[in-house]
């Protein structure tokens, strides 16, 4: 059977992982979980992975890979609170898009409670820390 592709997406910052701020994101590297992730999913998806601190290359991510994946997960970290560019690229595609948080962003300051993509997105999971991106692959293995 062909494997399904599934494109997950994290914004600036999400490098760090892992290295700072464990009281809030944990202690886990992100590389660390998603080799957990593809080992995991082996025998049903294929996992592309895609990091930036830019706002362009994230576009640019949306765009290349919209006609070819079947599901996209994303974190846009700070953009997600100021990118009407991130909303527009993701409202021009009709595969299922989860919109992933680490932390509870309703329980931080108030410039996080809003997100230009939530209105964009299929489902949104918040503050279940790493363990959210596992959920959102299970949502759209589930479509
Ligand atoms: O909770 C989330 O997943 C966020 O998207 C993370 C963003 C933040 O701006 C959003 O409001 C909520 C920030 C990611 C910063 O990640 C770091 C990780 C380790 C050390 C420093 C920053």
């Amino acid at each position: 059977m062909e494997k399904l592709s599934v494109l997950i997406i994290n914004g600036p910052n999400l490098n760090l992982l892992g290295t700072r701020q464990p009281e809030i994101y944990g202690s886990t590297t992100f590389t660390d979980y998603l080799d957990e992730l593809k080992d995991l999913y082996s025998n049903t998806l294929e996992l592309e992975y895609f990091q930036s601190n830019s706002e362009g290359e994230l576009i640019d991510c949306i765009q290349k890979y919209s006609s070819s994946v079947s599901g996209i997960i994303i974190n846009a970290g700070a953009y997600t609170h100021t990118s009407v560019a991130i909303h527009d690229a993701l409202a021009n595609i009709s595969i299922p898009k989860v919109e992933v948080h680490i932390s509870n962003i309703h329980k931080r300051e108030v410039f996080r409670h809003h997100s230009y993509l939530s209105p964009v997105c299929d489902g949104i999971i918040i503050g279940m820390g790493l363990k959210g991106y596992r959920l959102a692959l299970e949502f759209i293995l589930q479509k």
